[in-house]
């Protein structure tokens, strides 16, 4: 028991010295690089479901003109993983009434963590023109209560 002890002691201290500020770079970009791979490795595994180490995932995706899905129901006062792309030219994600307007982007998955905090059902619409659809791009966002 004691023995055991000590050794814990001991690596404690040596964990402390490697803290000093020549280390401080490597030690922070491997946490970077750790970051990282965690987050490709939720991307891979997340996709439009649940994903149990972090928020739900909801997959968006924008074309001329319209929203797929067209329409999503959240709960208040939780947050998801709205994770947003384009199929074909650069559009928006926007809710105005929430003052959020994200862009859409071919190739590209954005995420963006979204809480909602009323509830009620929410218009969005695209905030970048997009073609003479543009006007036509809606989506429902519904917030309801846990
Ligand atoms: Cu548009």
């Amino acid at each position: 028991m004691y023995f055991r002890h000590a050794t814990i002691k001991k690596l404690a201290v040596e964990q402390y010295q490697t803290l000093d500020y020549k280390n401080m770079k490597t030690i922070s970009s491997g946490i970077i690089v750790g970051l990282i791979a965690i987050c490709f490795a939720s991307q891979s595994t997340a996709r439009a479901s649940d994903n149990k180490a972090g928020p739900p995932t909801i997959e968006i995706h924008a074309k001329k003109f319209a929203y797929i899905p067209a329409e999503v129901t959240l709960r208040k006062g939780e947050t998801y993983n709205l994770r947003l792309t384009s199929d074909d030219v650069p559009h928006s994600f926007r809710i105005k009434a929430l003052n959020l307007n994200s862009k859409m982007k071919r190739g590209e998955f954005d995420d963006v963590l979204f809480t909602p905090e009323k509830t009620g059902d929410f218009k969005v619409d695209c905030g970048l023109y997009c073609g003479s659809g543009h006007n036509k791009m809606l989506m429902t966002v519904h917030v309801v209560e846990r």
